[in-house]
């Protein structure tokens, strides 16, 4: 393994007092840079994070993760939000396409502020506003993916769903995220608790059936201040799905 060493070359080009500057220069400009670019790279969930949409963006909450944009892509609307006047809200909606991606009432978040390990974190539920504007009822699910294999993935996993009716105001909504809770999402589910050590992607929908995949549908959903809850709020609605009561509700948005 030894490599023996040649005669390095003399080189007249930098004088030798000038070079180790640069070159640590250099590798501080690199390592900043790197920083600048993966500002993220070392977030994560964390019990407690809301997103309430208040800056005005998606927060990164997009329909489709492959690139492809929807016909109507997921929108912030002034206004909109439960606490009315000056509360954002997201806005999903779906037109019905049976292929790619604007005909389900699903929106995803893969960034690594939702990524991670969930029961690190100590995050075991989900809690969130949710309208349905519809003439008909909706079936709310909140989904969990690994990332793509062949890195260590569990599948994709999802909740019990809850029954909102056709107009149905605003509702608060928890789901529960232990690895008891879920359920399969597709033929891949192999393991929740690697999954939630491991969450590549969090999914919001409209799943009637207890599917990863949303129904194809055309109409619309609202959401607001979506909420990673810490084990011991999760206490106040342990069964999935529970509806708070719209005070407790109002509480937890300060
Ligand atoms: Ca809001």
């Amino acid at each position: 393994m030894h490599r023996p060493s040649p005669a390095r070359p003399h080189s007249p080009r930098f004088a030798p007092s000038h070079r180790p500057g640069r070159r640590l220069a250099t590798v501080v400009a690199l390592v900043a840079l790197v920083a600048a670019l993966l500002p993220s790279s070392t977030e994560a969930i964390t019990a407690g994070q809301i997103d309430d949409y208040q800056s005005g963006t998606t927060q990164s909450w997009v329909e489709g993760l492959s690139g492809a944009l929807p016909p109507v892509p997921p929108a912030v609307v002034a206004n909109a939000g439960p606490e009315g006047a000056g509360d954002f809200a997201l806005r999903l909606t779906a037109i019905g396409v049976a292929v790619g991606p604007g005909g389900k009432l699903v929106v995803n978040n893969n960034q690594p502020r939702w990524a991670g390990s969930y029961s690190a974190a100590g995050v075991n539920g989900i809690i969130l506003d949710v309208r349905n504007p519809n003439a008909f009822p909706v079936t709310i699910r909140v989904g969990v993916d690994g990332p793509t294999p062949p890195a260590a993935t569990g599948g994709r996993w999802i909740t019990h769903g809850v029954v909102l009716p056709a107009s149905s105001g605003w509702q608060t909504l928890t789901f529960a995220l232990r690895p008891q809770d879920l359920l399969p999402g597709d033929a891949g589910a192999t393991s929740a608790a690697t999954t939630l050590a491991n969450v590549a992607v969090i999914r919001i929908m409209h799943a009637p059936t207890a599917t990863w995949q949303g129904a194809v549908v055309t109409g619309q959903l609202e959401l607001d201040d979506v909420e990673a809850l810490p084990e011991p709020s999760l206490a106040l609605g342990m069964l999935a799905g529970t509806f708070l009561l719209r005070s407790l509700a109002s509480c937890r948005r300060r």
